[in-house]
């Protein structure tokens, strides 16, 4: 199948606003033929650093400076993270996600530890993932070196909407990280946050970021705004199902060969509106009881949905049918 990386937003915005049954219907089409099933990537994710962080990123909990009453905490140790590593695999996670409230990981120390962590999560049989905020080209090289599967690394929304959500970094320092990972070797994931504010016009933006980019992200997470009181997004009013549907079958068609992951605010959406956004094009998603320090449905809940829908773990390192 032809995979396109000269998308115009005029094109995107005529996808994304087409009636409903039309979008899902070449959503779904185009799924097909990029993965020929329909299975599901269970990501299991664990904050390894929480809170505490230096950014004002206005949606998030984790912020040092916002009052949320999530607490500033310790890098986790490397025994700790792979006891979890070793319970998610069990119950059936084939990628580790670990996520820090970091700028960007200072003090070699603490990065050598997190480089221990990535080895032992391979070591287990499973996928590793790590967001750690900023990199250099080094820690990215380190990264891949320690055999690290994916490094994600949002950029949340179109660049002219960054400045109003976060204002102690810019959308070139995200674009150089992302750089250095691609050019380490490690596997793109980068998505966004639907919820902040943002118009029609900016996401549809923010996918053509990710879909001229010269190879798409092997995974693109759509998160829904989760609001947490305290954060300047706190009163944002909660996001319709249908604009998640319209995301995810969005970046499904633009990008037929990524894992497009319906990651935060599953907790706030009925298992019809999930199973919705599975249709759209949907293949990934974080299972467990926490995201980072919000909640996500609950382990039962999940394997329940797919057991009712027929729906099956995608293996790890699993690729896209259509080469
Ligand atoms: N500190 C690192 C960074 O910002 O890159 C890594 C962790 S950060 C929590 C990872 C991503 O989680 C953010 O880029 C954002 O897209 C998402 N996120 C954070 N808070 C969220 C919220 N309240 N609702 C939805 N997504 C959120
Ligand atoms: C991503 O795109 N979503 C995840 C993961 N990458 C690291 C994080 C969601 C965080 C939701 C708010 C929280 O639980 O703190
Ligand atoms: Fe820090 Fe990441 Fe939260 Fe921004 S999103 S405040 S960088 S943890």
């Amino acid at each position: 199948m032809q995979i396109r990386h000269d998308w115009t937003v005029d094109e995107i915005r005529a996808i994304y606003s087409q009636p409903l049954m039309d979008l899902v219907y070449q959503a779904q089409t185009t799924h097909r033929e990029a993965w020929g099933n329909n299975d599901v990537q269970l990501c299991s994710l664990l904050s390894i650093k929480t809170g505490g962080c230096s950014e004002d990123c206005s949606y998030c909990p984790q912020a040092a400076r916002y009052n949320t009453g999530v607490k500033a905490e310790a890098l986790l140790s490397v025994e700790a993270v792979l006891g979890c590593a070793e319970k998610a695999r069990d119950a059936g996670a084939s990628r580790f996600c670990m996520g820090a409230a970091w700028r960007g990981p200072k003090g070699d120390r603490q990065f050598d530890q997190v480089l221990d962590m990535v080895r032992g999560v391979r070591d287990l049989g499973m996928e590793a993932c790590c967001t750690l905020g900023m990199l250099t080209k080094d820690q990215a090289e380190q990264l891949a070196g320690a055999g690290l599967t994916a490094y994600n690394h949002n950029i949340d929304t179109s660049p002219e909407f960054y400045q109003d959500v976060i204002s102690t970094r810019t959308y070139a320092d995200r674009l150089r990280t992302l750089s250095y990972v691609r050019d380490s070797g490690v596997d793109v994931c980068c998505g966004g946050i639907v919820g902040l504010g943002e118009t029609v016009e900016d996401r549809c933006t923010m996918l053509q970021v990710l879909a001229t980019m010269e190879s798409h992200p092997e995974s693109v997470p759509v998160n829904a705004l989760v609001t947490v009181e305290g954060t300047p997004l706190q009163d944002q009013k909660p996001v319709e199902t249908i604009d998640m549907v319209r995301m995810i079958a969005t970046a499904r068609i633009l990008m037929p060969k990524a894992k497009v992951r319906l990651s935060a605010g599953r907790a706030q959406m009925t298992d019809d509106a999930q199973l919705l956004c599975m249709m759209a094009g949907a293949n990934s998603i974080f299972f467990g009881d926490m995201l980072l320090t919000t909640a996500n449905p609950g382990y039962a809940d999940d394997m329940a949905l797919f057991e009712k829908a027929g729906i099956r773990p995608l293996e790890a390192h699993a690729q896209p049918a259509s080469k």
